[in-house]
């Protein structure tokens, strides 16, 4: 079966490339497992909570209208990352067989009550993943179905399976301005391989390269984007790893890397009636 669909979650399978799927579960539309040629491509905590009671740690959790916390405006009384990752998305439909794809949706109905009463705002979000022999293409639409305009950010809050964080290096990223959230300060990034060796908490500013993680000098993802100008790059390490609950196993970040597509730097302006779209599509390449 090409899709498979519980109370929870869908699986698409491709028939003619064995042990490759994606698993989505409908809280959060989060992606839950992308495996390629039976290889698992992302980290999943063995803690994380699936049961719709809270984000999920690890996959591919979906961020809007905010990333972080607000101080001010509209979204400054959500949650950290907004209410996307936190309702239960809606299955569309399979809305093309090659690369085999499936659509989600959300709207105000879906969102819990007490969210939405901090952001009354009318809007839909289209949420389309599609699994290729060896890539994973997500695509958010964002529509204003409302009267009045409102602003958001969005991210796809990716955290990649990797051999070993000290044999990981992310590139793509030469000359990029960064807001480092760890140093709380901001430079240009003079490294061509960005390496991880401490909590890394960044966010890259307009990133115009494609984005690839290597391990032991072989590249083995590759990202490309549209409409999504920053990536931040987040690796927890020790101590921030022990102060999450549902961060496992405690070494886990050994592992991982969150390498997150998304337009975070600024706010986009949503004018009544107006729709945005953006895509990235991730090619395995072990
Ligand atoms: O994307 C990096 C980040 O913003 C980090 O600052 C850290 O908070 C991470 O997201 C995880 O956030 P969460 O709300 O999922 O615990």
């Amino acid at each position: 079966m090409p899709v498979e669909v519980t109370d929870t979650d869908v699986t698409l399978t491709r028939a003619d490339d064995a042990g490759t799927s994606v698993k989505i579960l409908l809280h959060g539309a989060n992606i839950l497992s992308w495996s390629v040629g039976g290889a698992e491509k992302l980290w999943l905590s063995s803690g994380a909570i699936l049961d719709g009671s809270k984000a999920v740690r690890g996959g591919v959790p979906l961020v809007f209208p905010v990333f972080g916390k607000a101080t001010s405006g509209p979204t400054s009384t959500l949650p950290q990352h907004g209410f996307a990752r936190l309702s239960t998305w809606e299955l569309l439909g399979q809305v093309a067989a090659e690369p085999l794809t499936v659509q989600f949706g959300l709207g105000p109905e879906n969102i819990p009550e007490a969210l939405r009463k901090e952001w009354p705002f009318d809007f839909t979000l289209l949420y389309t993943v599609a699994l290729g022999v060896d890539t994973l293409e997500t695509k958010l639409t964002v529509q204003n179905s409302g009267s009045v305009a409102w602003d958001f950010q969005t991210l796809l809050h990716t955290y990649f399976k990797i051999p070993d964080v000290d044999a990981v290096v992310v590139t793509g990223l030469t000359s990029v301005q960064v807001k480092d959230k760890v140093s709380k300060s901001e430079y240009a990034e003079t490294n061509t391989l960005v390496t991880i060796s401490s909590e890394v908490d960044r966010v890259y500013e307009n990133v115009a390269s494609e984005v690839t993680i290597e391990s032991s000098g072989k590249p083995i993802y590759a990202i490309s984007r549209t409409n999504l100008d920053d990536v931040v790059v987040w690796n927890p390490w020790v101590n921030a790893s022990k102060n999450m609950g549902d961060f496992k196993p405690e070494d886990g970040y050994k592992t991982m890397l969150c390498v997150e597509a998304g337009s975070v730097s600024k706010w986009t302006t949503m004018a009544p009636g107006e729709s945005w779209e953006a895509t990235e599509t991730i090619k395995a390449l072990l």
